[in-house]
């Protein structure tokens, strides 16, 4: 459970950092799974996805990240639905919740790139701004080296912005570097095991892995049961929603 300084925290910069989570065993098993799933994933990865899901400076190797772990594997919808995450998770947004999207992001040692400042709730256009929440799940230790995330504090509090994408990636939604100023965006190292919570409107981002390890991380999109992603800028298959609560 979190203690109410923390969920104060939550509330007034926008996100949490919450050390040591997930026991070693779990983080490896976690770390297992990934690879399995990534050699699979690879093999029958079709052309016209490759841009989506491989590093470019990869030769076609390096995945970048994966989609819905949570509905696809065993190994993360038990970590999904794990007792400690809820409580927590239905701390900071209320009872009763779903996972509606999950992804791995891989971020390969020297050749991940940076994912730019954008906000979660453009991506999933909820009603309610308060009802999702990014849980972002370290499995490799995250440094400012490898590419933890930054974060904007205090943007929870302020509105969602115009989101733009640069040309051919329609998806890789982000702000535009005219407001970039606007909050200085602050590191958020998160040893192995440990979680970085944020809500869905803090602006947020990650840089390239400059580094020789890997930062591979779990991010389960959590939406209170009473709210709809009414306006999503992507298209999120609803048949993947996995109630938790
Ligand atoms: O892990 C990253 O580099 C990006 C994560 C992110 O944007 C998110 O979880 O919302």
């Amino acid at each position: 459970m979190l203690s109410d300084l923390q969920v104060k925290e939550f509330r007034a910069t926008g996100h949490l950092t919450v050390p040591d989570v997930l026991t070693p065993d779990q983080v490896s098993t976690a770390l297992d799974d990934i690879h399995h799933w990534g050699d699979e994933f690879l093999e029958n990865l079709a052309d016209d996805q490759k841009r989506w899901y491989l590093e470019p400076g990869g030769q076609g190797t390096a995945l970048r990240k994966l989609d819905n772990p949570a509905f696809h594997r065993q190994t993360f919808q038990q970590l999904a639905k794990s007792d400690n995450v809820v409580a927590m998770v239905e701390q900071l947004i209320g009872p009763g919740v779903s996972v509606f999207f999950s992804q791995i992001f891989c971020k390969p040692p020297e050749i991940g790139g940076p994912k730019p400042i954008h906000q979660d709730n453009f991506y999933f256009g909820p009603d309610d701004l308060n009802a999702t929440l990014t849980v972002w799940i370290a499995l490799d230790t995250a440094t400012v080296q490898n590419g933890c995330l930054f974060y904007g504090d205090s943007s929870n509090l302020g509105p969602i912005h115009p989101h733009i994408a640069p040309k051919g990636e329609p998806f890789n939604l982000q702000l535009s570097p005219e407001r970039h100023h606007e909050y200085a965006m602050t590191p958020a190292p998160v040893q192995s095991g440990g979680i970085s919570f944020h809500h869905g409107n803090t602006w947020h981002q990650s840089s390239a892995n400059t580094s020789d390890h890997a930062r591979r991380a779990v991010a389960f999109h959590y939406l209170q049961k009473d709210a709809r992603l009414v306006q999503p800028a992507l298209d999120y298959d609803a048949s993947v929603l996995l109630p938790v609560t």
